[in-house]
């Protein structure tokens, strides 16, 4: 008994003794810090556009978009309550700017994407050149860049706002500033970057200081719906992901954004995709059409404008009835890089 005691006193007086050294012991940590297979406090989830978008617009009504520097509703994994992010490593929100609007110009070292579910016209200016938005467009603004946007059309303009901030702050590597002014100065005329860099096409003389992020900032929709469009009826379907584009840059072929990974893809009417898993929690929004995606035991049915998200290793698999287009993005990219990313589908 006595010895007994003796050990057990010996071992208690050793775990104090290195706490206070602030040293603790693997043995009891082990197991949760390497996990056999991923693990997420991330959950599927669906926002319905049906019933999000109200709430969105009253923000209008709560606060100014100057006011609020960026006026958003965070899209909030229910996993992770509080923390500002839709998967482990990445932020999403809906943003809203009202006709008359300026959100002031500011840049950070969190790289950002639109993409535009409502409205017709508003622009954005990234790095002194201007885009106007429409629905389906995805438009990039690279990290460290200048940015601002407004509404001179007479609708409310709604987007998708994807951004890599859990990633950056991980890296202590966030940096921020305002510039002080409502809008910056244009310094290149609309279409600029398209034009050079979008087209097939690169100027010989390119003078690009570094090929990390995509010199196109703006898709337009028209151009990624005809390409689809173009696809459907000649190229093999995936069995998992339909058709299934990703936004490049052109200068080497990699993702637009170096952080995040774009896509767009077309599921024909009454696809039946198979079950797949990827280690990239992935955010899906609605372009065209309906469907339905089986997360895990979860089971969405989906129309145009809702957003839903897909956890890191989750299996899943969509269908429809009718053609369906889908926008998404993940991390990827930071992924492929590291030589961590892995899938699997189904057979
Ligand atoms: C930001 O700069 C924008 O520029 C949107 O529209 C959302 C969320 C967190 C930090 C910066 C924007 C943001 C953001």
């Amino acid at each position: 008994m006595k010895n007994k005691n003796t050990t057990s006193n010996f071992k208690n007086n050793f775990y104090k003794n290195i706490d206070q050294l602030h040293l603790a012991p693997l043995w009891d940590v082990l197991s949760n810090l390497v996990t056999d297979f991923p693990k997420t406090k991330a959950v599927p989830h669906m926002w319905q556009w049906k019933k999000v978008k109200e709430h969105v617009l009253t923000a209008g009504e709560v606060i100014t978009a100057e006011e609020a520097e960026r006026r958003v509703l965070v899209l909030e994994n229910p996993g992770m309550k509080g923390e500002s992010k839709i998967t482990d490593t990445l932020y999403a929100g809906l943003q809203l700017i009202l006709p008359g609007e300026i959100a002031p110009s500011h840049r950070h070292t969190q790289s950002a994407l639109r993409f535009i579910i409502e409205g017709k016209g508003a622009y954005t200016t990234v790095d002194g050149e201007i885009t106007r938005m429409f629905p389906g467009d995805f438009i990039i603004t690279p990290s460290w860049t200048w940015h601002d946007h407004g509404n001179e059309s007479s609708d409310p303009m709604i987007w998708l706002d994807g951004l890599d901030i859990p990633i950056i702050n991980q890296f202590t590597s966030s940096f921020a500033e305002k510039l002080g002014q409502k809008r910056q100065i244009l310094q290149k005329p609309e279409g600029h970057s398209i034009a050079r860099y979008g087209s097939g096409l690169l100027p010989v003389n390119n003078t690009l200081s570094s090929d990390k992020v995509s010199p196109v900032f703006s898709y337009p929709f028209s151009r990624t719906r005809e390409v689809l469009e173009k696809m459907k009826d000649n190229d093999k379907w995936d069995k998992s992901h339909g058709i299934r584009l990703k936004y490049t840059n052109p200068l080497n072929g990699g993702h637009a954004i170096p952080t995040m990974a774009t896509f767009m893809q077309l599921l024909p009417k009454t696809f039946e995709g198979k079950y797949s898993r990827s280690t990239d929690g992935t955010i899906y929004c609605v372009v065209e059409g309906s469907g339905k995606t089986i997360i895990g035991t979860e089971k969405y049915s989906w129309h145009k404008g809702d957003i839903f998200v897909v956890p890191g290793w989750e299996k899943f698999k969509h269908s429809t009835k009718e053609e369906a287009v889908l926008f998404s993005f993940s991390d990827r990219p930071v992924q492929e890089m590291l030589g961590l990313y892995r899938e699997e589908i189904a057979e």
